[in-house]
């Protein structure tokens, strides 16, 4: 072929493509202001994964498109350096910490650079770099100094793998490490805090600000983690002197009451435990089993103690058990079995073969839950006092009542446990002294250096601790001796502000200028994956939100100090996976057999199962970005990727269909040696109906593809798109006139250079002889408002059979010419007895020849 391969027209235009050209961009329109694009930055463990691909190929080619319609783009990337990997390779391969963290760094640039993606590489930040990490010491210190970080004793989640604390966000519904995946401890330590509960509020409401920007999923489980639930503290009295307080969401199932239920850490809990080696006993299993599982159902008898329900004076047993969370509403609950599905499992367990008193019912049949079920819904009440009266009724009259019921809101949220026992972090910026107490480090003073090149062993405490030197300092306030905290911050403080980092990265004195603040942000798109929907998305958030509050963002252009205007996430990407259909185990590509078409495996000639699952070491189905921008090209693999699935859903890698999207490339390029830029400069006007036809495609498409990159995010629909013009534009080289062609082709290329750069700019090249600039340098294309129809004219088409010339037609547009044809006498009076082998069309469709042979 004459057509250069791929990897070559790559590493032709791969300087043009990644680098930011001098001085503002020639497309830049003022009137449009700034565009800031945003992807979650990476962790730089060495190399990207398929994941990694997938999410920046998506910002990159949004990036282009804005720029292409004359935003001053912002397009930061940067690197997410603390953490554990790094401290765990340097106590395992014995290398530093930042060594390890560098050279990674180095690695997968170099991995950006070969997808052919443009950072603003000037406003790269590594959150391990003392730069960046004395403005997170400073943002701490903000925090402490208006009293949003604070030092408290609590039990912790203490994670017996990594040997660190844990936040409660960093704990797996079922109780284990985010991490580590081990079964999560409790412990009573001293630690430090941020006090996001202040913002939970506003976390809330102003989620209806991002209504129709944000996925609907991520919404719900930030709603579903700040938790506001509205409901009752309840007072049930245990003895004259003594009262109990449950939280309920359901005063009005109060008649149902039949037992309460304590969690293990309750003040009358610990009093009954100091002289009831079994209930201790019981206790110590409790935290050593999984806490969150919610359905458990082990409990313990209080039997000294019982509870009266206020409403009717009844006497109810207390226990302990295990479903009640200590840290939320009262670290009690009233148990009502008929009506709740926890309490149900619990009485049932504990007490079996005991009536279940029901006291709400259905306001309507079709409420009715299933037989076995309880019912959980609001109804009517069936007992007592509110006999009669609705859920809502009954409720209202109950708030009303005085002495022992009070209106309450409960959240879920709780603060932000943010000290980790753990090296490679951002050291807390704080001096303990024996007089002075906790005295913030002075700002002069920052950054407080992490100790580099001292010994670190993984396991117990914080490695700091023993860097003696470090650690004894002057206390600030009165230089008597004194030591610095040695604990560091958890990494998702460092990626909880990176965002505004990057609009002022050089910034010596603060985090960011408030004016640059109030001018580039919010984020106008952030891209990610959905494993952030909670944890680093709601920590952004509150720290949009404080660094409002404080003046650092003085005027959010949205009003609402929301770091993130738009969020797309992306879905994950599969790799194909074999496995034994008789075993389940997974195939190693050398167990197959791959020269046929459907691999068999080998040892037993078997067909092997097939399946898309998230790529892993263990299941041998991973797929190396880099192997693959080798092999297919940077251009290839992004259009795969936008075109193998929608952007939020999982992406099954198929190497095979990589193939389809190459030769589209190729037609590209093909097509682009076949049309030459005309002499004008005049935009052309289409004339006949091929060129209406062609000239009305372009414009359609320009349509969708803009649409679906500014708005609706349908990228895998802008893939087809363009392969259905290119198509058009093909089919149309002997029909139409060049210009037309020409302005067709130009369309295509503008619009397909996001996807694909180099192959665009290459077409672009040669299209105008190397005459025409660079395609990326072009205006985004805008739809030309003049409408063209192709008029219902006749023509005249000329019938000739056998090569001459018999009669003619008169042919609408949206006729059937052969219906037209046959309906003539003409037509059996030249063909009877014949039958019609091939019909040959001429130019301009104005001549229709029929070859008939005689039929035998
Ligand atoms: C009685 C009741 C009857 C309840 C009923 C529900 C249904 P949300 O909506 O999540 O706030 N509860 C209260 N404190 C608890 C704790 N520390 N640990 C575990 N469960 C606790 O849930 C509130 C409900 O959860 C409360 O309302 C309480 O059970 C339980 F038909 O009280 B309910
Ligand atoms: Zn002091």
């Amino acid at each position: 072929s004459t057509f250069p391969e791929f990897s070559a027209i790559d590493s032709k235009w791969r300087t043009h493509l990644t680098t930011t050209p001098a001085g503002a961009s020639q497309q830049q329109q003022p009137d449009k202001g700034k565009f800031y694009i945003l992807s979650m930055f990476p962790y730089p463990s060495g190399a990207l994964h398929m994941g990694h691909l997938r999410v920046y190929t998506i910002s990159d080619v949004l990036a282009r498109f804005r720029r292409m319609q004359g935003y001053e783009v912002i397009h930061p990337m940067g690197w997410d350096a603390f953490g554990l990997p790094a401290e765990n390779a340097a106590i395992e391969r014995k290398v530093g910490a930042r060594e390890w963290t560098e050279k990674n760094i180095q690695a997968m640039k170099e991995q950006f650079l070969a997808m052919g993606g443009r950072w603003d590489w000037e406003r790269e930040v590594t959150t391990c770099a003392p730069d960046y990490y004395a403005h997170t010491q400073r943002l701490f210190l903000q925090l402490h100094k208006h009293g949003l970080a604070y030092r408290a004793n609590s039990t912790v989640n203490w994670d017996p793998v990594d040997e660190t604390v844990l936040a409660n966000e960093q704990v797996s519904p079922s109780g284990h490490s985010w991490r580590s995946g081990a079964l999560v401890e409790k412990k009573e330590l001293e630690q430090w805090f941020f006090r996001i509960t202040e913002f939970r509020g506003q976390l809330l409401e102003d989620l209806e600000s991002l209504k129709d920007t944000w996925p609907e999923r991520v919404r719900a489980m930030q709603k579903n983690w700040i938790g506001k639930s509205e409901g009752a503290k309840i007072k049930f009295q245990v003895s004259d002197a003594e009262v109990l307080e449950v939280f309920t969401t359901r005063p009005d199932t109060l008649p149902g009451v039949q037992y309460l239920a304590l969690s293990t850490s309750h003040p009358i809990v610990k009093r009954c435990a100091e002289n009831d080696e079994a209930l201790r006993e019981f206790i110590k299993s409790v935290s050593e089993r999984d806490q969150m599982a919610e359905k458990s159902k082990h409990g313990f008898p209080l039997h000294e103690v019982t509870a009266r329900n206020p409403l009717d004076g009844l006497e109810v047993p207390v226990w302990v058990a295990e479903y009640v969370l200590e840290g939320y509403g009262e670290g009690a609950v009233m148990g009502v079995p008929g009506h709740d599905t926890r309490d149900y499992a619990f009485w049932r367990h504990n007490f079996p073969g005991q009536p279940i008193r029901t006291v709400i019912a259905p306001a309507s049949s079709a409420q009715a839950p299933p037989e076995d079920e309880v019912f959980t819904g609001r109804g009517i009440v069936t007992e007592g006092a509110f006999k009669g009266l609705t859920s809502a009724e009954a409720t209202k009259a109950l708030l009303a009542k005085e002495g022992w019921i009070e209106r309450t809101t409960q959240w879920r949220l709780r603060d932000w446990l943010v000290s980790r026992q753990r090296y490679w972090g951002a050291p807390i910026p704080i001096i303990h002294c024996h007089s002075c107490g906790t005295v913030p480090v002075p700002e002069k003073d920052l950054p407080v250096m992490l100790p580099e090149g001292i010994e670190i062993h993984g396991r117990g405490g914080s490695p700091l601790a023993k860097a003696t030197e470090w650690v004894n300092v002057p206390c600030p306030s009165c230089g008597s001796p004194a030591k610095r905290d040695t604990d560091t911050m958890d990494t998702f403080i460092d990626s909880s502000w990176y965002w505004a980092r990057y609009i002022d990265p050089q910034n010596e004195v603060e985090p960011f200028s408030p004016e640059k603040a109030d001018k580039l942000l919010p984020v106008d798109l952030y891209i990610g994956g959905v494993e952030h929907a909670i944890l680093h998305l709601l920590y952004s958030r509150f720290i949009a939100k404080f660094l409002s509050r404080v003046g650092m963002w003085p005027n959010p252009s949205n009003g609402t100090a929301e770091p993130f205007k738009k969020l797309v996430t992306q879905g994950m990407v599969h790799g194909l996976t074999y496995s034994d259909p008789e075993t389940g185990r997974f195939l190693r590509p050398d167990e197959l057999d791959g020269t046929t078409k459907e691999p068999t495996i080998k040892a037993s000639g078997k067909t092997p199962n097939k399946s898309y699952e998230k790529m892993s070491k263990s299941k041998y189905n991973g797929v190396d970005p880099s192997t693959c921008i080798a092999t297919h090209g940077a251009d290839a693999t992004r259009a795969h990727v936008l075109f193998a699935a929608p952007v939020s859903d999982v992406l099954n890698w198929d190497d095979d269909k990589i193939i389809g999207v190459r030769r589209f490339l190729w037609r590209v390029l093909k097509l682009a040696s076949s049309v030459t830029a005309p002499t004008t400069t005049q935009s052309p006007t289409p004339k006949t109906p091929p060129e209406i036809k062609l000239w009305n495609a372009a414009q359609d498409t320009i349509k969708s593809v803009t649409e679906a990159f500014a708005e609706t995010m349908a990228l895998n629909t802008t893939v087809s798109d363009l392969m259905k013009l290119e198509n058009t534009i093909s089919a149309s080289l002997t029909m139409c006139s060049p210009e037309i062609l020409y302005a067709a082709t130009q369309t295509l290329l503008k619009l397909l250079a996001p996807i694909a750069p180099a192959t665009a700019e290459e077409a672009w090249e040669m299209v105008h002889r190397a005459k025409g600039g660079h395609v990326l340098a072009q205006s985004w294309p805008e739809v030309d408002t003049r409408v063209f129809e192709i008029e219902e004219v006749a023509r005249e088409v000329a019938i000739a059979v056998n090569g001459k010339v018999r009669f003619t037609v008169e042919v609408g547009n949206g006729d059937d010419v052969m219906e037209l044809v046959k309906q003539r006498k003409e037509w059996e009076k030249w063909t009877g007895g014949m039958s019609v082998v091939r019909v040959i069309e001429g130019k301009g469709g104005r001549l229709m020849n029929f070859v008939l042979k005689k039929v035998e």
